[in-house]
């Protein structure tokens, strides 16, 4: 294979691979390894650690499903909470609910921001919008002792390794759970049960344990560790299926590339070996 390639391995032995047109930034930040590439076949493509985090063909699966799933199944969320997240998608997703009147975005590395800022316009627009409230700051930190304040928790992070990790913790998830109101819903990428079986056991077992209700749903990224990704759902009170927002739903008739009616409830049906990996 001729030219650039990114390539990122999943496990030892095999992973994805891009032809890479160009490379518009490679930086070490204060956190980690930041790049963008300007890619052949998936447009700008974002990685921390080598690990791809986004790219514009293919972004909108993940980005729609860690918000409208959440924001769709709450009866009227204002208050959101996004952590990490600092390429700014999952940002411009919430934002297209008319309920919302405030979103605190919580993102550890400022770098991130800027990328986006400078080379995924089509994310970076969120960042000008008045109910956007930038914080450069740890969320592990961020939600500590705080108290019934949030409608929706989003999760948009990195892995379970490096910074990322303490994002998985059920420590964290409790302190999540306190900071959201009764009604309130926490949603967070949970990795792949094809690839990473483990750290899907691991994130639900302790998801479960911080929150009555906890499931998992999912959806394909071409881009990421192969095969189904998982979304995790939890909430004190508020059942995904059940609490689908559907005339709101229709009163916005947002122009969705994913997500849909059909979708919300398709989404948390689970092959048997991903039920068999999270059964207790
Ligand atoms: N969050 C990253 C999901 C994890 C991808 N993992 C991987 N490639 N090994 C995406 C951030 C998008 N806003």
């Amino acid at each position: 294979m001729s030219g650039l390639w990114f390539t990122e391995l999943h496990g030892k032995s095999s992973g994805i691979t891009v032809k890479v047109k160009k490379v518009l930034r490679s930086i070490e930040t204060k956190f980690q390894k930041l790049n963008v590439y300007e890619t052949e076949d998936y447009g700008k493509m974002l990685t921390l650690d080598d690990l791809v985090m986004t790219t514009e063909k293919d972004e909108f699966i993940y980005h729609e499903m860690i918000v409208h799933v959440p924001l769709f199944s709450h009866p009227c969320p204002e208050n959101v909470l996004i952590i990490g997240g600092g390429d700014g998608g999952t940002l411009r997703e919430v934002l297209k609910h008319k309920t919302v009147k405030n979103v605190d975005m919580v993102e550890i590395d400022e770098e991130v921001v800027k990328a986006s800022k400078d080379f995924f316009p089509n994310f970076a627009k969120a960042f000008d919008n008045p109910k956007a409230n930038l914080i450069f700051d740890d969320g592990i930190e961020f939600v500590k002792n705080k108290s019934n304040i949030y409608d929706i928790i989003i999760v948009d992070s990195t892995d379970p390794i490096n910074i990322g990790e303490g994002l998985f913790t059920t420590e964290f998830y409790t302190n999540c759970k306190n900071a959201l109101k009764e009604k309130g819903i926490l949603t967070n990428q949970s990795e792949s049960p094809f690839h990473s079986s483990e750290w899907v056991k691991n994130i639900f077992s302790k998801l479960s344990k911080a929150f009555p209700i906890a499931k998992l749903y999912r959806a394909e990224v071409p881009t990421y560790p192969p095969g189904i990704w998982c979304f995790g759902y939890c909430s004190k009170s508020v059942e995904p299926s059940e609490h689908f927002q559907k005339r709101r739903f229709s009163e916005y008739n947002l122009k969705l590339k994913y997500y849909n009616e059909e979708i919300h409830f398709a989404a948390f049906a689970l092959p048997n070996f991903v039920k068999e990996l999270i059964a207790v």
